[in-house]
């Protein structure tokens, strides 16, 4: 048996670590054939005209066929996979340093919520970019509901990891479940939100379904999808991409154009559907928003 490091070896000497996969390739995979029949309901909510995407939206197709979603596989193109993943029913686990630990059911959660449009910009570390009307609510109300202690100052994400759905958890030395992190102030920021639909209906299984997390000014990765937990704790969570490569893909994970990745230039992103070039900015552009959270950081490496 190999170890677990001489294995990852394997996987990015094949140059399987995908948010670590070479950025030039055909921006839209779509070769004309449907994508499945996902039956999908409306959700429409007010639009909040703070959250400004700044660019015309990505078309909803290119959107919703070129995705990143490893548990169903290495691909762009899950969605066919990922049909498979059950939503209904669907639970959130409220865990860690929280006042009472519980679980909240889905459709619960939402009568409780309420859901507001956004427009965002979304970046991926791959250096390819979509701009996404999300409805949805800030993460901020999830921790309220939560209860969290005093003495919480991360917030830990987990998706289902469910092997007879999900293929790619057969690639072992992938650290399933993917987990994800922010601070407690980064989850508290007006910014951070839950989307649980886009462009008026339900989130589609390739694209995170029934809720996932939308942190626009930081790499897409960090965006975990089909959230079942989410802990309280007072220590910085290893994330899936962490464990894989930190050097690469760390916890701060916040976007700038002037930090190269190892092995590409961050300065440029390619517009899912136009396939158009344009320039990255710094926290994806949403400074006014998140940069003062950073000030005092200044011994962490909070950009890649
Ligand atoms: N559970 C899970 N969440 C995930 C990923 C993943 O592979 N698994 N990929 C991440 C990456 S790298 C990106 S860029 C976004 C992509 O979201 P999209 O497919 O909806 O565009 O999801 C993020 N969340
Ligand atoms: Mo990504």
């Amino acid at each position: 048996m190999l170890g677990r490091r001489e294995l990852l070896g394997v996987a990015t000497g094949a140059g399987i670590l995908a948010a670590g996969a070479t950025p030039a390739r055909a921006w839209s995979l779509f070769s004309g054939d449907k994508p499945p029949a996902v039956a999908l309901k409306p959700l429409t909510a007010p639009r909040n005209a703070k959250y400004d995407g700044g660019r015309p939206l990505t078309d909803e197709r290119e959107v919703t066929t070129y995705n990143n979603y490893y548990e169903f596989g290495m691909s762009k193109s899950v969605y066919d996979a990922a049909a498979a993943l059950k939503t209904d029913p669907w639970s959130i686990e409220l865990a860690g340093m929280v006042k009472t630990p519980r679980t909240v059911g889905f459709d619960d959660l939402m009568k409780q919520m309420k859901l507001e449009e956004r427009v965002y910009r979304h970046r991926c570390v791959e250096a390819w970019a979509m701009t996404v009307p999300w409805v949805g609510f800030p993460l901020a109300d999830l921790v309220k509901l939560a209860e969290p202690l005093g003495s919480a100052t991360f917030v830990k994400f987990t998706t289902l990891a469910d092997p007879k759905t999900m293929p790619g958890l057969r690639q072992s030395w992938y650290p399933w479940p993917y987990t994800e992190g922010l601070t407690m102030q980064e989850a508290m920021n007006e910014l951070t939100f839950l989307s649980v639909g886009m462009y008026g209906k339900t989130i589609p299984p390739q694209d995170g379904a029934p809720i996932r997390l939308t942190v626009p000014w930081k790499y897409g990765f960090k965006s975990v999808k089909s959230i079942v937990k989410v802990e309280f704790t007072d220590e910085q969570p290893k994330t899936f991409w962490q464990q894989l490569q930190d050097s690469e893909y760390g916890f701060w994970a916040n976007v700038n154009p002037a930090v190269p990745h190892p092995r590409w230039s961050q300065a440029e992103e390619r517009l899912l559907g136009s396939g158009e070039s344009v320039p990255t900015k710094i926290w994806n552009g949403y400074g006014e928003f998140v940069a003062s959270m950073y000030a005092d950081k200044t011994k962490e490496r909070l950009f890649a």
